[in-house]
């Protein structure tokens, strides 16, 4: 279910103020000389893992039909698959991305260093519930989780970044390979039907080594939901109001139980004011390639 909340004032002024401490202060990387970067390193801000996706090629996207047209069996009004055609190949420079989803723990710690007063909708007296520290945080707008970001001296990754991450360079369907098996990732009604402790299901790893890009919770991305280059589709919902949304989560029930929806790396589109039960996000930095 999505609720509605208005951008904050305090948001505003801290959104400012990171974004000239994040333009300032970036000791994370620019300096680095050598042309191979560790394949592992930790985020000093937040203390969070992040992992390297080396520079180069990757496929992205899709050419799939659905034939069978499933929207429809179910009262979907989008078809599955046409809003990532056609399938291209993105050059990308290097970069880290969160090896986990970010967690209840390091948003409190977020929350307690920045002076940001907008707790996530379900948190009571404060803070998450004893024992979620490990949870993926949900309830949080795309804004907020932009905030976190900004922060933590990080972005939010694009689509292209969050799908190569799950991906890697061969255009595969999960994060592991391209069959489905039930139990490998916190998916749909094949999963544990509520959120886990992020980095739980160790199957669900790519080929970076980041884990959960298959399922737990959807993951807010920089993008708004637009057409990509060379596609014939259109879509009324196209434009700069919506933002995408990249991979899986876990459901109770509805139409994603469906094997057709099952793909780890799909696509749904919200409004960045609105948060949910089972959408978190992941951070992400750039590297700049020595010269
Ligand atoms: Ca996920």
């Amino acid at each position: 279910m999505a609720l509605s909340r208005g951008t904050k004032f305090v948001f505003v002024i801290f959104y400012i103020v990171t974004l000239i401490f994040s333009a300032c202060g970036d000791s994370f990387d620019r300096k680095i000389k050598n042309s191979t970067f560790p394949t592992i390193k930790i985020s000093p801000i937040d203390g969070k893992e992040m992992v390297l996706v080396p520079a180069g090629e990757f496929v992205m996207g899709t050419n799939k039909i659905d034939d069978e047209k499933t929207h429809l069996k179910i009262g979907a009004v989008k078809p599955l698959f046409l809003d990532q055609h056609p399938t291209r190949k993105i050059f990308l420079d290097s970069y880290y991305i969160d090896k986990y989803e970010v967690t209840n723990e390091e948003y409190k710690k977020f929350l307690d260093s920045s002076g940001y007063d907008e707790l996530p909708g379900h948190w009571k007296n404060g803070t998450y519930a004893e024992g979620a520290g490990r949870y993926p945080v949900t309830h949080v707008t795309w804004r907020e989780a932009l905030t976190y970001a900004l922060w933590a001296q990080k972005s939010l990754p694009t689509e292209a970044q969050w799908e190569k991450a799950a991906r890697g360079v061969d255009g595969r369907i999960y994060p592991w390979g391209n069959d489905y098996e039930k139990g490998k990732s916190n998916m749909d009604i094949d999963g544990a039907r509520g959120l886990v402790e992020v980095g739980i299901y160790p199957a669900d790893i790519s080929p970076y080594k980041a884990y959960d890009l298959g399922g737990n919770v959807m993951e807010w991305t920089m993008d708004w939901y637009q057409a990509y280059p060379g596609s014939t589709y259109k879509n009324p919902r196209y434009g700069k109001t919506l933002k995408v949304l990249r991979g899986n989560a876990f459901q109770n029930a509805g139409h994603y139980f469906l094997e057709a929806y099952r793909y780890s790396f799909s696509r749904t589109e919200a409004d960045p004011n609105d948060y949910f039960v089972n959408v978190g996000f992941r951070c992400l930095k750039q590297l700049t390639t020595p010269k």
